[in-house]
């Protein structure tokens, strides 16, 4: 039997879709579909599509994606070749969600190339949900984690330049306005079944022991299974205030596409945050059918796309501030 909460999102898809009936719904899905954030986002979905066009589980396919940013020396915001903080120390903010409301993170974590897979561990071998510094570092080498030097020397000389440049004062958003590159991917698989994954080493130069909103579930990335998935990028204090990925979600079951519930909740951003106009956020969302979307603030942020019939590609979002 159909729950109350079911029929509800699947009213609201219809609606949004323009579809009067199930079985147009259903000749209308896309499946599956991966999408992810930046240029990187590319070699991140063809790991995911391996998985996904084999009739693979999106968890797995959001896990394996997100692997290929974290382990690429030359993406700066993620992983093995992310930025330090202001004190040197690369630290890594990473979660995972399920579409039925399982999910892991953790943050401030130091010295684990693959922060994503001890973020499905901690939900998937724990009660908890969210694990940090140290005692998630313990976590990891306990279940088979190997540790591993995660400063790179292009990261270090940038360190060593900025910290010249810099001696005193730290003022984190205005200095780090141009490193935004997390990736957030969402996917949705043959069956149907919704997961995301999101993981980043956080603003460059940030203050030691800042976490942002990438593993914060509901900011950084939510998932449900009923209607949809969303992942921000940008400046994660901004992405908080607002609840991003979770307004993303739920504009998406009110009726939105996804490309509105992005844009409506890039304004809810705009409105809790005054110096707005300063900083980059951006949202993607997929939904039930697997129609996605992408909006942001400043007009520099693109989003991968990848499914049956266009293949993997590059999406300019929408943004509410016009090129310069
Ligand atoms: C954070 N949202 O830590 C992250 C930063 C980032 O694309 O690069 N996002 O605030």
């Amino acid at each position: 039997m159909i729950s109350r909460r079911q029929f509800v999102g699947t009213t609201a898809l219809v609606a949004s879709g323009g579809m009067s009936t199930l079985a147009e719904q259903k000749q209308a899905m896309n499946r599956p579909v991966v999408i992810s954030t930046w240029r990187h986002g590319l070699a991140a979905n063809e790991a995911a599509w391996k998985i996904l066009y084999k009739g693979g589980r999106a968890l797995d396919a959001v896990e394996a994606g997100v692997c290929v940013s974290e382990s690429d020396p030359n993406v700066s915001s993620v992983g093995v070749g992310g930025l330090p903080d202001a004190s040197g120390e690369v630290t890594l903010d990473a979660c995972i969600m399920g579409g039925n409301g399982d999910c892991g993170s953790v943050a401030y974590l130091k010295d684990i190339e693959h922060p994503i897979s001890v973020a499905r561990m901690v939900m998937e071998k724990t009660p908890h949900v969210m694990m940090v510094g140290e005692g998630a570092k313990q976590f990891a080498l306990a279940n088979g984690m190997k540790e591993k030097k995660l400063l790179t020397p292009s990261a270090t000389d940038e360190w060593k330049k900025w910290k010249s440049e810099h001696p005193d004062a730290i003022k984190h958003r205005e200095i780090n306005i141009e490193n935004h590159d997390t990736i957030g991917l969402v996917a949705i698989d043959a069956a149907g079944n919704l997961s995301g994954a999101c993981t980043t080493s956080g603003l460059a130069w940030k203050l030691p022991g800042r976490v942002g909103d990438s593993p914060i579930i509901g900011a950084g990335l939510y998932v449900d299974n009923e209607v949809g998935a969303a992942s921000a990028t940008g400046v994660g204090e901004a992405v908080i205030r607002a609840v991003g990925s979770f307004l993303v979600v739920e504009l998406m079951r009110q009726g939105n596409s996804p490309q509105d519930a992005c844009r409506l909740a890039t304004e809810r951003v705009i409105e809790k945050n005054p110096d707005w106009r300063e900083f980059q956020v951006g949202f993607i969302a997929i939904n039930k059918l697997g129609q996605v979307g992408g909006y942001c603030i400043q007009p520099d942020f693109d989003y991968a796309v990848h499914d049956k019939q266009s293949g993997n590609r590059m999406v300019k979002a929408p943004s509410r501030l016009p090129a310069k």
